[in-house]
């Protein structure tokens, strides 16, 4: 019993008056008397890094999620004081940090609107049981504040009035509220007054956000241990706020390979190999397009990562060369845990060579998974993760493995309480010694970094495929990720959209979740329902549990075989804007499903929006959530849209009801757009591209589109070999113009396009190419016609 309660319990503490600071270089430090320190780094013009320390020392500054390519730098940097301030100002910002109490409030530089200011700011109990601080911070919430972002929590996108925790977790047959579930992305961003910033807390224990919950103007965040470390991220665009966020914490480091783009199809478990390729001949035999077929659990030889089983696959390079000359990527699954078995390499290896993790008097960290009893690599020792990679060489060099699917990383234990690893489990955490309360957030995250560099290596010179189930912030970089154990309802089908939202708008946009839903089965109607919004999603995958019945697109009989092909297939002729969008997410960070509040924040109206989202730049989607639906009701957002399946014309910034029949889906394309499109392939690479096919949607006034290509593979693109053309298009009530600009060294194989003009308001006088008249024709008020690539300049005038 501890008798002095003085060291037991203190309640919160606070800085108390600054007595001393000092600036070096971008980083300032503000001592309190009470010994407090709050080092302040201008990270960039619109990003300030806030650490505190509340013993006067600071720890080795050390992050998983931070990049070693964020950008660095700023325009402007001016600090003064008055009686009562310090006064920091970049050209974006201005912070004032209080001398009484450590305190701060910050303004934006344009117009010194006040943006973000503390409420009690940072403070911290002692924690005696586990030593060092519990850390907080809370902020005071402005009039109309809303918040978003935290990764893949299962609610409406509007996060206030809620808590939530960050601890990386196993939920099969989560609901909407389940919290915590798989991810840890300890980011959000808040808009009031039109304007929007982010706070990201690098802060990898068990971490709690609070937005006027607890409190009703105050939103406030702290953890069980570490630092009170954040970074203030400013828009005022709520794009340019995740933007650079994934500046921070980085983007991924290549495109994906087209391929991955394309439909997937998995369940657990298809084996024997019969089954897998009646499963594969099906998709080719009844024309609906698949690039790739996953191998659960069951391909391996007793649950042993890296065996297969000689019962169920006796050749697997035989079958993987088959399957990849019938266009299908091979995926099988990787999990963590190494079963205690003496014959086995991989675990004699670990062993030997000392990379499992240890409790913390010495023994092993033992834990029943798959396999049974296992021990598990720490993947935060940097030579295990080298080790890790090492042992993918077989599968993807010599048997031809396309990618890697990591589950179980959170690490999920069976049969324990917590589901995971015991808090005392040690860690190597890249040579920082620490806990699994420190390292359980991001230990699925390493393991699925190690994955990524091995593929990297064996699969050169192509580009790798790793899919993750646990994150933290960062993971972005190395993989892919799904929302994990969904359950076929309706109501997941709402939360699979809300949560492939949300992840877009925490910087991690290649993301989809488990089509039909993993647990229980799904009836026809809902697995319809369910492919017409995956195909508008990142990762687009069809995955079941399969002890509850089937779940391939041919099950659920001919009407919704034909529905979930028309919607694949509008998948496959959008891949090149896809592709584009990719390239723009890799490239700047920009979210690839935008919700409306990301879309146009300025419209009010946005700001609790959940179900309609914009697909890339120019497309309007929103799913059919609710059963026997002929249609629904939607925000269209401001501005004027085309219905994509009959050209009609709605002007948004209100609700409509829009039909959508079981064959349809609410989908409009913004005016002014030129969507570029592939020919439907069974497979990505089936054909070789002839002509690429431009719809254009006329808008009175200016609109610019990108259309971006490469090899669709490899690392030539860094090199500049790509092509990535610029329309602009500027339309009048009588003449309409696209001028292209193109650049990269990448060369189509196709010379032409063909261009399909929506929506032209005049009739036809004349059409110019480059200043030479060309001939046209008109089908259904669409005007079609041919161009070069090289087109320069299309003139259209109205009579
Ligand atoms: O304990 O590998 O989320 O996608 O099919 C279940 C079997 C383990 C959980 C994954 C799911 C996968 C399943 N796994």
């Amino acid at each position: 019993m501890i008798l002095n309660t003085e060291l037991e319990y203190k309640g919160n503490l606070f800085p108390s008056k600054i007595v001393f600071y000092k600036k070096h270089v971008n980083v300032l430090y503000f001592k309190s008397e009470n010994g407090a320190v709050l080092q302040l780094t201008i990270e960039r013009d619109s990003v300030l890094r806030f650490r505190y320390s509340t013993t006067g020392m600071f720890d080795k500054d050390f992050s998983y999620a931070i990049t070693m390519y964020a950008s660095k730098g700023y325009n402007h940097l001016e600090i003064s004081e008055d009686n009562e301030k310090y006064i920091i100002t970049t050209s974006k910002l201005i912070c004032h940090i209080s001398k009484l109490d450590m305190r701060k409030t910050i303004f934006d530089a344009k117009d010194n609107s006040l943006i973000c200011e503390d409420e009690l700011g940072f403070h911290w109990e002692e924690s005696y049981e586990i030593g060092g601080d519990i850390v907080k911070m809370s902020l005071k919430s402005q009039q109309g504040e809303n918040y978003y972002g935290l990764g893949d929590k299962p609610v409406e996108n509007n996060l206030k009035g809620k808590r939530f925790q960050n601890w990386v977790t196993d939920s099969y047959a989560y609901g909407r509220g389940t919290d915590p579930i798989y991810k840890a992305i300890p980011f959000y961003t808040a808009i009031h007054h039109d304007k929007s910033y982010g706070v990201f807390f690098d802060n990898t224990f068990r971490s709690y956000f609070d937005f006027c919950n607890e409190r009703r103007n105050i939103t406030s965040f702290w953890a069980q241990g570490g630092e009170m470390n954040y970074y203030f991220i400013y828009g005022p665009e709520m794009t340019e706020v995740v933007s650079n966020y994934t500046d921070l914490t980085g983007r991924p480091q290549h495109i994906p390979p087209m391929w991955a783009l394309g439909f997937h199809q998995c369940k657990w478990s298809y084996y024997p190999e019969s089954n897998v390729k009646e499963i594969t001949s099906k998709f080719r035999e009844l024309k609906i397009p698949c690039d790739a077929i996953y191998l659960d659990i069951d391909y391996m030889e007793g649950f042993r990562c890296f065996t297969w089983s000689e019962e169920y696959f006796p050749d697997p390079k035989r079958m993987v060369k088959e399957l990849a000359d019938d266009g299908f990527k091979t995926i099988v699954i990787i999990d963590p845990g190494i079963k205690i078995d003496n014959e086995y390499s991989v675990f004699k290896e670990g062993l030997e060579k000392d990379y499992f993790c240890k409790r913390a008097d010495g023994p092993y960290m033992k834990g029943k998974v798959w396999p049974g009893e296992c021990y598990f690599p720490d993947f935060t020792n940097p030579e295990v993760r080298e080790w890790w990679s090492e042992l993918f060489k077989e599968l993807i060099e010599d048997i031809g493995v396309a990618g890697v699917w990591n589950d179980m990383n959170e690490p999920a234990v069976m049969d324990v309480p917590g589901k995971s690893f015991p808090d005392d489990v040690r860690h190597d955490y890249d040579g920082n010694q620490c806990s699994h309360r420190k390292a359980h957030n991001v230990y699925g995250m390493q393991m699925a970094r190690a994955t990524y560099h091995g593929l990297k290596k064996f699969s050169y010179p192509k580009r790798p495929f790793v899919i993750t189930r646990a994150a933290y912030s960062g993971t972005q970089r190395y993989t892919s990720t799904w929302t994990g154990d969904n359950v076929a309802t309706w109501d997941h089908l709402s939360i699979a959209n809300q949560q492939a939202q949300r992840m877009c708008m925490s910087g991690f946009s290649f993301a989809g979740s488990d089509i039909g839903g993993f647990a229980e089965q799904p009836n026809g109607e809902l697995f319809a329902r369910w492919i017409q919004l995956g195909v508008f999603h990142p990762f687009c995958r069809v995955h079941s549990s399969g002890d509850h019945g089937d779940q391939e697109p041919w099950v659920f009989g001919k009407t919704v075989t034909d529905i979930v092909r028309k919607f694949i297939e509008i998948r496959y002729q959008l891949l090149p804007y896809l592709y584009t969008t990719f390239w723009r997410y890799a490239d700047e960070g920009i979210p690839i499903l935008k919700s409306l509040v990301l879309f146009d924040q300025e419209d009010s109206n946005t700001h609790y929006r959940n179900d309609e989202f914009i697909f890339g730049e120019k497309i309007l989607v929103c799913p059919i959530i609710e059963a026997n639906s002929k249609g629904r009701r939607m925000y269209i957002p401001r501005g004027k849209w085309y219905n994509f399946w009959d050209n009609s014309i709605i002007i948004g910034g209100e609700e409509l009801w829009v039909d959508a029949d079981i064959d349809s889906m609410p989908i409009f394309v913004k005016e002014g757009a030129i969507i570029p499109k592939y020919p439907i392939q069974q497979y990505v690479g089936e054909k070789v591209i002839e002509q690429l096919e431009l719809d254009v949607y006329y808008k009175e006034g200016k609109e610019s589109s990108e259309v971006y290509e490469d090899a669709g593979d490899g690392y030539d693109y860094k090199k500049g070999r790509y092509s990535l053309r610029n329309f602009n298009q500027v339309g009048k009530a009588n003449s309409l113009t696209i001028q292209q600009f193109k650049s990269g060294k990448f060369i189509t194989a196709y010379n032409s396009f063909k261009i399909n003009i929506h929506g032209l308001p005049f009739k036809i006088d004349k059409l110019e190419v480059d200043n030479e008249a060309i001939d046209i024709s008109k089908i259904n008020g669409v005007v079609t016609f041919e161009v070069t690539k090289e087109f320069r300049e299309l003139y259209i005038t109205g009579k």
